[in-house]
C-alpha cells in the first residue's frame, strides 16, 4: 500500500461493506486507531527527507479526515437502519392510558381557616399577622398576664433564653394591631401557634383564629350574636345547640367558652367546648393606649386543629400533621 489514495479508496470500501455498528468500529480501528494504518504512516514521517515531510504529513491528514467523515457517514446510516429496524419490531400498544398528572387536594387544616376567614370576611373582619418569634411583652405583659401570672404556666411556653419566645397564641397581632392603628378595629389573626405539649388531641404546634372588635358601643350580645352566626355557619347547622359558659382569661372580662351539640354517629351527643370569648379587658386596651373609658372590645380564639377535628370527624389530631395522602386524598 504505497499512496494514500490507494488507502482511501480501500477504506471507503471496507466503510460501504460494513453493516453493523461493530464492523464500522473495527475499521476505523484498522485506518485511524493507534496502531492504525494511517497512525503508523505518521510515525514513519520521520525516516523521509526533511523535504518530503511536510508534503507527505498534508496528504495523510487529509486521507484521515476523509476516512473519518465516510465512517461518520456510514455510522448514521447504521444507526437509522437499527432505528428502522427496533420501531418495526416493537409493538407500541397506543390504547395504554397516559401517566397523566395528578393534581393535589387542599389540606383539611388550611381549608378550615380559609373557611373561618371567609365567614368573618363577610362581617368585615380584615385579617392580620404578625411575628412567630414573639418578645414577652406582646405575648404575655401586654395581655395582662404578668410573670407571676398562673396562666404562664398553662401556656407551656417554647422560650430562647434571650427574652424571645415561640408565640403560644395569635394574641400578639392583634396587641400590635391596637399599637399601630386606632379604633374602631374589626381583625382576625390566623395562624400557628406553638406550646410544648403532645397527645392525641395536642401537638406543639398548631393553628388558631383569633378576633377582635374595637368600637364605641360594643356589648356581650354583641360577640353572642356573631359567634353564633359563625358556629351555625361552619357546622351547617341551622339548629346547632350551643351554651356559653362562664370561664375566665386574663385578657378578657367577663370570659366565657362555648360548648356545642354535635350528633355523633351512635346517636349519643355531649357538650363540646370549641372556642373560648370575653368582653376585652380594660388593663389590655389602656396597655396600648386605648382609651377603656371610651371604647370597649370583644375577642375570641378558636384552635383550627379542634374545629376541623370536629367538621371532618377525626379522633385523633395528629393525623393532620403526619402527611398520609391516604388521609390527606379524602378531603
Ligand atoms: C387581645 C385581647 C383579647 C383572645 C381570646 C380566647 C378567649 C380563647 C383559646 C381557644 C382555644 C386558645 O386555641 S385555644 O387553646 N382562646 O379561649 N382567646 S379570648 O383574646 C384576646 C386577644 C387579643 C388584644
Amino acid at each position: 500500500m504505497s499512496n494514500t489514495q490507494e488507502i482511501i479508496e480501500l477504506a471507503v470500501i471496507e466503510v460501504a461493506k460494513a453493516r453493523t455498528l461493530e464492523a464500522l468500529a473495527a475499521v476505523r480501528v484498522k485506518y485511524l486507531g493507534k496502531k492504525g494504518i494511517l497512525t503508523h504512516r505518521l510515525k514513519g514521517l520521520g525516516k523521509l527527507s526533511p523535504a518530503e515531510r511536510p508534503e507527505a504529513g498534508r496528504l495523510i491528514n487529509l486521507a484521515k479526515n476523509e476516512i473519518d467523515d465516510t465512517i461518520q457517514r456510514q455510522k448514521i446510516v447504521l444507526e437509522n437502519e437499527q432505528l428502522d429496524a427496533e420501531l418495526t419490531r416493537a409493538h407500541i400498544d397506543i390504547t395504554l392510558p397516559g401517566r397523566g398528572s395528578s393534581i393535589g387536594s387542599v389540606h383539611p387544616i388550611s381549608s378550615t381557616m380559609s373557611m373561618i376567614e371567609r365567614l368573618f370576611g363577610r362581617w368585615g373582619f380584615e385579617v392580620c399577622d404578625g411575628p412567630e418569634v414573639e418578645d414577652d411583652y406582646h405575648n404575655f405583659e401586654a395581655l395582662n398576664i404578668p410573670s407571676h401570672h398562673p396562666a404562664r404556666a398553662m401556656h407551656d411556653t417554647f422560650y430562647f433564653g434571650d427574652g424571645r419566645l415561640l408565640r403560644t397564641h395569635t394574641s400578639p397581632v392583634q396587641v400590635r394591631v391596637m399599637e399601630s392603628r386606632e379604633p374602631p378595629l374589626r381583625v382576625i389573626a390566623p395562624g400557628r401557634v406553638y406550646r410544648c405539649d403532645y397527645d392525641q388531641t395536642h401537638s406543639p404546634m398548631f393553628h388558631q383564629v383569633e378576633g377582635l372588635l374595637i368600637d364605641t358601643q360594643v356589648t356581650m350580645a354583641d360577640l353572642k350574636g356573631v359567634l353564633e352566626t359563625f358556629l351555625r355557619e361552619f357546622f351547617d347547622e341551622n339548629d346547632l345547640a350551643m351554651r356559653f359558659r362562664p370561664s375566665y382569661f386574663p385578657f378578657t372580662e367577663p370570659s366565657a367558652e362555648v360548648d356545642i351539640k354535635l350528633e355523633s354517629e351512635h346517636g349519643v351527643s355531649d357538650w363540646l367546648e370549641v372556642l373560648g370569648c370575653g368582653m376585652v379587658h380594660p388593663k389590655v386596651l389602656s396597655n396600648v393606649g386605648i382609651d377603656a373609658t371610651h371604647y370597649k372590645g370583644f375577642a375570641f380564639g378558636l384552635g383550627v386543629e379542634r374545629l376541623a377535628m370536629l367538621r371532618f370527624g377525626v379522633a385523633d389530631l395528629r393525623v393532620f400533621f403526619e402527611n398520609d395522602l391516604q388521609f390527606l386524598r379524602q378531603f
